[in-house]
């Protein structure tokens, strides 16, 4: 049996995050993904949880991941899927196949740029979704979960 890990956040980044500030500061800010991370600990300890941050490149082990999530009864997955977010049936199908919210982040608005970026295939599986903050986003995404969680706990 997989160890629950009910006051853990998951923070999933998809492909290519690796390299946030290094490129385009004018779309994804110059922060780097290890600030990124800095910022969800900061943003997760704050509100009583730890936050379990990952990247990958690779589909299947992001998949893995969400799985990976469910199976350990999580608080929840804050999820930039990167460039996923437009093709990926598969994570969508993974986040349908789990128990615990995920909230889907994105640093740039995606609705104000390429049509082709204006559609995810990750919303329809998301209970909530952030985009156009920037990386405050995460911090945002990590603040709503927490909320969701003291809220269901009163029930
Ligand atoms: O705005 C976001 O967070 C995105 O998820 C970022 C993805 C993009 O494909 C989505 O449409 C929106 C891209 C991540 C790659 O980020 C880079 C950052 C700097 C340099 C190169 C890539």
């Amino acid at each position: 049996m997989a160890k629950s890990t009910a006051r853990t956040i998951y923070v999933l980044n998809g492909p290519n995050l690796n390299l946030l500030g290094t490129r385009e500061p004018h779309i994804y800010g110059r922060s780097s993904l290890k600030d990124v991370e800095k910022l969800c600990q900061k943003t997760a300890v704050a509100q009583g949880f730890v936050v379990e941050f990952r990247q990958s490149n690779h589909e299947g082990l992001i998949v893995d991941w969400i799985q990976e999530a469910g199976a350990r009864k999580a608080a929840g997955i804050v999820f930039n899927p990167g460039g996923l977010t437009h093709t990926s049936v598969a994570c969508h199908d993974a986040i349908k196949g789990i128990n615990i919210p995920t909230i889907e982040c994105h640093i740039s608005n995606i609705h104000a740029r390429e049509p082709w970026r204006n559609h995810s295939y990750i919303s329809f599986a998301a209970k909530a979704v952030i985009c156009g903050f920037g990386i405050q986003g995460y911090a945002l995404a990590i603040d709503g979960l927490a909320a969701l969680t003291a809220k269901k706990s009163k029930r």
